[in-house]
């Protein structure tokens, strides 16, 4: 029998060490996997995080062509995943870490199942250009879809520019990815899934799937709108969004 509490712990552990695991011996079922990645959250909630909302991953072109996976997923946010706007993230903290920019919502009130459009829009209290640090755990940034979700889909840190009303109409926004500067990646927001709402929608449906729903005051990423970016110490990364601002940070040793 598979032990799904000893795989939690290897990933939990793997993330804090900041030290690859190979990829899993076992292909897990989409619902063992959000099982594993529910037990390995737990974990660093037993540590003192707080969870802050969740991640979608796979919602655009750019990055199921990166990654060879193209079934959408999610993963759980907590807040010691957050790093300051302008602040620092310690790159020996991390074992690969890439940067990507997301359309981030702050929620006002709870999403649960199938819901319309209109629905989450209703919902959305604010909206802001973020940047997900995503830091696979198995070697070589390799994994299947199921392993991936085991892994709390990759995420490992976050980065919230200004919010903003969520009057501001971003279904296609230019989105550019600089390093020191030169942008590195260009993209729009529309690249997630024609449109950044349908990606909250899925939010909701994926994760009644599980028994799981959004909450008010949650934050959900909505997916990189681009391909991601590795992550250089002594470096500064920024994400510009039209209308929307910028999110930064620099990457430290
Ligand atoms: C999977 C996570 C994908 C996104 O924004 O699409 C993701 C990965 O690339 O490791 O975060
Ligand atoms: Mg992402």
């Amino acid at each position: 029998m598979t032990d799904f509490n000893a795989i939690a712990a290897r990933l939990h552990n793997a993330a804090m060490s900041a030290e690859a695991v190979a990829q899993l011996d076992v292909e897990l079922s989409t619902g063992e996997a959000y099982e594993v990645q529910r037990l390995s959250i737990e974990r660093r909630i037993a540590g003192g995080d707080r969870r802050i909302g969740i991640k979608m991953g796979l919602t655009s072109k750019a990055k199921i062509a990166q990654v060879g996976v193209d079934q959408m997923s999610w993963g759980r946010l907590t807040d010691g995943m957050l790093i300051d706007d302008a602040g620092t993230l310690a790159r020996s903290r991390y074992i690969h870490p890439r940067a990507e920019p997301e359309i981030a919502f702050r929620l006002k009130r709870p999403l649960e199942g199938r819901v319309t459009a209109l629905e989450a829009y209703a919902a959305i209290e604010s909206v802001a250009g973020a940047i997900e640090i995503i830091d696979s755990r198995y070697k070589d940034f390799k994994f299947r879809f199921s392993d991936s979700v085991a892994d709390n889909a990759s995420s490992a840190a976050l980065v919230i520019g200004a919010w903003h009303s969520a009057s501001v109409d971003f279904g296609n926004l230019g989105i550019s990815l600089e390093v020191d500067g030169d942008p590195v990646e260009i993209g729009s927001s529309a690249a997630i899934m024609g449109h950044p709402i349908r990606s909250l929608v899925a939010a909701a449906r994926l994760m009644a799937e599980r028994g799981d729903s959004l909450e008010a005051g949650d934050i959900v990423l909505s997916g990189s709108a681009t391909a991601a970016r590795p992550l250089v110490a002594g470096t500064y990364v920024r994400a510009r969004f039209e209308a929307l601002g910028q999110a930064t940070f620099m990457v430290g040793e």
